[in-house]
């Protein structure tokens, strides 16, 4: 059976545990399952993860989803080399740390963005809903970048040290993806030197991001 991934290749993600994955040359089967087609909620997904949601994997038969737990789940069952997700009990911890913030962060503002600017119309939301949405994602998403690039004056590395964790690629496969709702990281220069950064270190950073950037290219025309 081996190592099977659930995964929408646009999803912020799907695409951090396929980057992990990838990287560290994991065997594994991709099955794809559309957002927008809807394929999350058919009962058939939801006898592989009854939230409906990806990124999920299936593991030898154990099944398993929310995309950190996944990646912390890798981490530990295939070995992979420390700096990922540190065995050092405080270094482990601000590793978690980030992890934990991305939630109701990054990802609370980004997707309030998603929801109002490529769903709303989609799904004629309310004038009203939309604008709350705006509102709510506009503030949350300014205090988490300016955190974030506080953070990465001093480090080059968003949990500290100096290698790249599980964190760094959760939160940069976030930004890299607000662009899709219309914000940016322009004004922020540690966050653009970062995300420079980990799109030479991460090795599958163009195969992963692929969809993506063919979406983003599309929205511009
Ligand atoms: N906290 C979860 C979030 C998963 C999630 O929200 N996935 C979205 C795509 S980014 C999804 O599956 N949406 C489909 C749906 O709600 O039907 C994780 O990190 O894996």
């Amino acid at each position: 059976m081996g190592l099977e991934l659930y995964t929408d290749w646009l999803s912020q993600p799907c695409r951090a545990v396929s980057m992990l994955l990838m990287d560290n040359n994991i065997e594994h089967q991709v099955h794809e399952i559309g957002i927008m087609k809807e394929e999350t909620q058919g009962a058939a997904y939801k006898q592989i993860n009854p939230c409906g949601k990806v990124p999920s994997i299936v593991d030898d038969g154990f099944h398993l989803g929310e995309s950190h737990t996944i990646m912390r789940y890798l981490c530990e069952s295939r070995n992979l080399p420390d700096h990922y997700y540190p065995k050092d009990l405080k270094q482990r911890a601000n590793v978690d740390y980030w992890l934990d913030w991305h939630h109701s962060n990054l990802r609370h503002g980004s997707v309030r963005l998603i929801k109002a600017n490529v769903f709303g119309p989609i799904k004629n939301y309310s004038q009203q809903t939309i604008d709350e949405l705006k509102k709510e994602g506009d503030e949350v998403l300014k205090s988490s970048l300016t955190f974030m690039d506080e953070n990465l004056s001093k480090s080059n590395y968003i949990a500290g040290g100096n290698q790249l964790s599980i964190a760094d690629i959760a939160l940069v496969c976030e930004v890299v993806m607000l662009p899709i709702s219309g914000a940016s990281y322009e004004d922020y220069p540690n966050v653009q030197a970062w995300v420079k950064r980990l799109s030479t270190e991460i090795k599958s950073w163009d195969e992963a991001n692929a969809t993506l950037n063919k979406f983003l290219a599309s929205q511009k025309k």
